[in-house]
């Protein structure tokens, strides 16, 4: 199935150049109307500014679109209880006629489907806090285990067992590359803790790598983790009682599944008074930035 690609991007495809994928669930469940359509235009334009072409994913109507018009976004950004699709969810969405924002897992698929390497994102999902009870463990972490798509994100949250997200990306076979540091960045925090299991320190090299993963017969992605801003983070020990309080309240509601991530972000946002959401804007930015240089290396390297 070849999904319906933007004029841009299929403009963008013919020709060779950088694209960037983006995904839409944070759009739709992880920021408040209106900065998530204001992030998401932003997000793109840096990604036109920096020489490649942004591709926002989702499905609308049926219809698995790769590049959204700016009327699309916004109304995917307006619109109350628009589904979050996971991989376990594309297809039912696709061949019911349903909308629905992509995550990180589905927005790889899509990504692949059309021909692109390079995705940038905030977080990824993982594997969350009393996982050994709870079993949740998001689908992001298998699908780089299986899809050829290189992530930027900002690290994994604080929300998630950092550690155990590790451990299960290792599993997987998902190269974890920290970005000019030997830690792996925590989103809101620069530092996790915890030694990223590999390091880069520039777009080449990243792009090297995804292309070899290629030449070797390897499936799946790279985690490429790339630390938010110092001017921007949010030290470790402010968000700690935030993320605390929050997880409580998820239990004390019985918030299961795919309800768990999104009220988990939600509730941080109030309980930060929105200075959670200034830090995600801004990591988001950097992300776009090292993706648009990477996707250029790789379409250097591809022609
Ligand atoms: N983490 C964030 N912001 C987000 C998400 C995760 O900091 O918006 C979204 C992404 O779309 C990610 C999804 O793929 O949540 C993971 O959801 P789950 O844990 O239900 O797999
Ligand atoms: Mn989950």
């Amino acid at each position: 199935m070849t999904p319906e690609l933007s004029p841009e991007v299929a403009a963008a495809r013919r020709d060779g150049r950088p694209i960037v994928a983006l995904e839409t669930t944070i759009v739709t469940h992880g920021m408040p109307f209106p900065r998530n359509v204001e992030t998401a235009r932003a997000v793109e334009r840096t990604i036109r500014d920096a020489g490649a072409v942004p591709a926002s994913i989702a499905v609308i109507a049926g219809t698995l679109h790769v590049g959204l018009s700016d009327a699309q976004l916004d109304g995917l950004a307006r619109t109350e209880g628009v589904a979050k699709l996971s991989r376990a969810d594309l297809a039912v969405c696709l061949a019911t006629g349903g909308t629905g924002a992509t995550t990180v897992a589905a927005t790889m698929i899509a990504a692949n489907l059309a021909g692109i390497d390079v995705f940038a994102t905030g977080g990824i999902g993982g594997v969350h806090r009393g996982a050994e009870e709870t079993f949740d463990i998001s689908a992001d972490l298998a699908e780089l285990g299986q899809t050829p798509v290189s992530v930027v994100a900002a690290g994994a949250k604080a929300i998630l067992d950092i550690p155990k997200t590790l451990e299960v990306l290792e599993t997987h076979g998902v190269p974890v590359i920290a970005v000019g540091q030997d830690s792996f960045p925590a989103f809101w925090s620069r530092v996790s803790g915890l030694r990223a299991p590999l390091r880069l320190d520039d777009p080449a090299g990243i792009a090297r790598a995804h292309v070899m993963r290629g030449r070797i017969g390897l499936s799946g992605g790279q985690l490429v983790a790339n630390p938010i801003p110092e001017a921007d983070e949010i030290p470790a020990e402010d968000l700690a009682p935030v993320i605390a309080t929050a997880q409580d309240e998820a239990r004390a509601q019985g918030i299961l599944g795919k309800d768990v991530t999104p009220f988990l972000l939600q509730r941080i946002f109030e309980l930060t008074e929105g200075r959670s959401l200034e830090a995600n804007i801004a990591l988001v930015l950097n992300n776009a930035r090292l993706a648009a240089g990477i996707a250029q290396q790789i379409s250097a390297l591809r022609r």
